[in-house]
Protein backbone atom coordinates (compact mmCIF):
# COMPACT_ATOMS: atom_id res chain seq x y z
CA UNK A 1 0.00 0.00 0.00
CA UNK A 2 1.27 3.76 -0.91
CA UNK A 3 2.40 5.70 1.91
CA UNK A 4 -0.22 8.89 2.15
CA UNK A 5 2.66 11.40 2.06
CA UNK A 6 4.41 9.73 -0.83
CA UNK A 7 0.96 9.78 -2.59
CA UNK A 8 0.73 13.02 -1.63
CA UNK A 9 3.80 14.77 -3.34
CA UNK A 10 3.34 12.46 -6.74
CA UNK A 11 -0.32 13.95 -6.98
CA UNK A 12 1.27 17.22 -7.11
CA UNK A 13 4.13 16.22 -8.92
CA UNK A 14 1.48 15.41 -11.99
CA UNK A 15 0.96 19.24 -11.72
CA UNK A 16 4.51 19.76 -11.85
CA UNK A 17 4.90 17.84 -15.31
CA UNK A 18 2.36 19.45 -16.43
CA UNK A 19 3.65 22.74 -16.04
CA UNK A 20 6.46 21.76 -17.53
CA UNK A 21 5.00 20.38 -20.50
CA UNK A 22 3.12 24.10 -21.05
CA UNK A 23 6.77 25.79 -19.96
CA UNK A 24 8.45 24.43 -22.99
CA UNK A 25 5.07 24.54 -25.21
CA UNK A 26 5.40 28.72 -24.44
CA UNK A 27 8.95 28.07 -25.20
CA UNK A 28 7.81 26.46 -28.56
CA UNK A 29 5.56 29.50 -29.12
CA UNK A 30 8.78 31.78 -28.69
CA UNK A 31 11.08 29.90 -31.17
CA UNK A 32 8.21 29.73 -33.37
CA UNK A 33 8.35 33.86 -33.19
CA UNK A 34 11.97 33.85 -34.09
CA UNK A 35 11.54 32.03 -36.96
CA UNK A 36 13.73 28.33 -35.38
CA UNK A 37 11.32 26.01 -36.54
CA UNK A 38 13.76 23.72 -35.41
CA UNK A 39 14.09 24.84 -32.07
CA UNK A 40 9.99 25.03 -31.85
CA UNK A 41 9.87 21.40 -32.69
CA UNK A 42 12.60 20.28 -30.18
CA UNK A 43 10.28 22.05 -27.39
CA UNK A 44 6.93 20.54 -29.05
CA UNK A 45 8.66 16.82 -28.70
CA UNK A 46 9.54 18.12 -25.11
CA UNK A 47 6.10 19.04 -24.44
CA UNK A 48 5.11 15.61 -25.48
CA UNK A 49 7.21 14.08 -23.17
CA UNK A 50 6.20 15.93 -20.44
CA UNK A 51 2.66 14.98 -21.04
CA UNK A 52 3.55 10.99 -20.55
CA UNK A 53 5.72 12.07 -17.55
CA UNK A 54 2.95 13.51 -15.95
CA UNK A 55 0.47 10.68 -16.71
CA UNK A 56 2.94 7.64 -15.80
CA UNK A 57 2.21 9.41 -12.84
CA UNK A 58 -1.91 9.51 -12.82
CA UNK A 59 -1.79 5.44 -13.89
CA UNK A 60 0.79 4.87 -11.07
CA UNK A 61 -1.28 6.42 -8.26
CA UNK A 62 -4.61 5.26 -10.10
CA UNK A 63 -3.19 1.63 -9.58
CA UNK A 64 -2.32 2.37 -6.62
CA UNK A 65 -5.77 3.43 -5.81
CA UNK A 66 -5.55 6.94 -4.62
CA UNK A 67 -7.92 9.35 -5.94
CA UNK A 68 -6.21 11.78 -8.09
CA UNK A 69 -6.44 15.56 -7.17
CA UNK A 70 -5.74 17.75 -10.06
CA UNK A 71 -4.35 21.10 -9.23
CA UNK A 72 -3.61 24.63 -11.24
CA UNK A 73 -0.78 24.90 -13.48
CA UNK A 74 0.19 27.99 -13.23
CA UNK A 75 1.01 30.24 -16.63
CA UNK A 76 4.49 29.89 -18.12
CA UNK A 77 6.94 32.53 -18.81
CA UNK A 78 6.11 34.33 -22.32
CA UNK A 79 9.23 36.09 -23.58
CA UNK A 80 13.05 34.86 -23.66
CA UNK A 81 15.84 37.04 -25.35
CA UNK A 82 17.67 34.54 -27.15
CA UNK A 83 17.84 30.72 -27.31
CA UNK A 84 20.54 30.43 -25.17
CA UNK A 85 18.12 31.97 -22.46
CA UNK A 86 15.38 29.53 -23.11
CA UNK A 87 18.03 26.92 -22.93
CA UNK A 88 19.22 28.26 -19.52
CA UNK A 89 15.49 28.47 -18.01
CA UNK A 90 15.27 25.04 -18.95
CA UNK A 91 17.93 23.47 -17.36
CA UNK A 92 16.99 25.76 -14.37
CA UNK A 93 13.25 24.06 -14.61
CA UNK A 94 14.50 20.74 -14.80
CA UNK A 95 17.47 20.85 -11.77
CA UNK A 96 14.12 22.19 -10.06
CA UNK A 97 12.25 18.75 -10.99
CA UNK A 98 15.40 16.70 -10.11
CA UNK A 99 15.51 18.10 -7.00
CA UNK A 100 11.38 17.37 -6.43
CA UNK A 101 11.99 13.82 -7.36
CA UNK A 102 15.10 13.44 -4.46
CA UNK A 103 12.63 14.37 -2.15
CA UNK A 104 9.98 12.57 -3.01
CA UNK A 105 12.14 9.43 -3.26
CA UNK A 106 13.63 10.65 0.34
CA UNK A 107 9.92 10.28 1.78
CA UNK A 108 9.26 6.66 0.01
CA UNK A 109 12.52 5.49 1.79
CA UNK A 110 11.68 6.95 4.86
CA UNK A 111 8.08 5.38 5.00
CA UNK A 112 9.38 2.07 3.12
CA UNK A 113 7.40 2.54 0.29
CA UNK A 114 9.27 -0.04 -1.76
CA UNK A 115 6.60 0.23 -4.45
CA UNK A 116 7.07 3.60 -5.36
CA UNK A 117 10.81 3.60 -5.04
CA UNK A 118 10.81 1.23 -7.89
CA UNK A 119 8.30 3.60 -9.70
CA UNK A 120 10.18 6.98 -8.75
CA UNK A 121 13.86 5.26 -9.94
CA UNK A 122 12.75 5.79 -13.63
CA UNK A 123 12.04 9.71 -13.10
CA UNK A 124 15.72 9.55 -11.43
CA UNK A 125 17.43 8.42 -14.30
CA UNK A 126 15.62 10.49 -16.68
CA UNK A 127 16.13 13.73 -15.00
CA UNK A 128 19.91 13.02 -15.06
CA UNK A 129 19.19 12.71 -19.09
CA UNK A 130 16.51 15.40 -19.24
CA UNK A 131 19.52 17.69 -17.39
CA UNK A 132 22.07 16.80 -19.70
CA UNK A 133 19.64 17.71 -22.84
CA UNK A 134 19.42 20.71 -21.35
CA UNK A 135 23.33 21.23 -21.56
CA UNK A 136 23.69 20.05 -24.72
CA UNK A 137 21.68 23.03 -26.04
CA UNK A 138 23.21 25.91 -23.82
CA UNK A 139 26.16 24.58 -25.22
CA UNK A 140 24.94 24.38 -28.58
CA UNK A 141 23.53 27.82 -28.69
CA UNK A 142 26.59 29.71 -26.69
CA UNK A 143 28.92 28.33 -29.86
CA UNK A 144 26.72 29.88 -32.33
CA UNK A 145 28.17 33.38 -33.32
CA UNK A 146 26.10 34.29 -35.83
CA UNK A 147 22.71 33.84 -37.72
CA UNK A 148 24.15 30.82 -40.18
CA UNK A 149 25.42 28.99 -37.28
CA UNK A 150 22.12 29.41 -35.66
CA UNK A 151 19.92 28.36 -38.54
CA UNK A 152 22.69 24.86 -38.53
CA UNK A 153 21.53 23.92 -35.27
CA UNK A 154 18.09 24.46 -35.73
CA UNK A 155 17.95 22.19 -38.78
CA UNK A 156 19.58 19.75 -36.48
CA UNK A 157 17.29 20.01 -33.45
CA UNK A 158 14.28 19.81 -36.49
CA UNK A 159 15.17 16.21 -36.34
CA UNK A 160 13.83 15.58 -33.38
CA UNK A 161 11.28 12.59 -32.77
CA UNK A 162 9.09 12.02 -30.56
CA UNK A 163 9.76 8.71 -29.24
CA UNK A 164 9.21 8.56 -25.27
CA UNK A 165 11.45 5.48 -23.42
CA UNK A 166 8.97 5.42 -20.83
CA UNK A 167 7.82 1.93 -18.78
CA UNK A 168 5.44 -0.33 -20.51
CA UNK A 169 2.90 0.81 -18.41
CA UNK A 170 2.85 4.46 -19.40
CA UNK A 171 1.86 3.03 -23.20
CA UNK A 172 -1.67 3.36 -23.13
CA UNK A 173 -1.02 7.21 -22.27
CA UNK A 174 1.13 8.40 -24.72
CA UNK A 175 0.10 10.97 -27.43
CA UNK A 176 -0.97 10.18 -30.78
FE1 LIG B 1 9.43 15.53 -16.66
O1 LIG B 1 11.17 15.83 -17.11
FE2 LIG B 1 11.39 17.55 -17.71
O2 LIG B 1 10.54 18.44 -16.38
Amino acid sequence: MINKDVAAMLNDQITNEFHAGYLYLSMAAQAEDMNLPGLANWFYVQHQEEHTHAMNIFKYLTEQGVKISLKEIKAPKVTWESPVEMAKDGLKHEELVTATFHKIMDAAHAARDYASIAFMNWYINEQVEEEAAAKDLIRKFEMAENRSALLFIDAELAQRVFAPALPVKATPVQLA
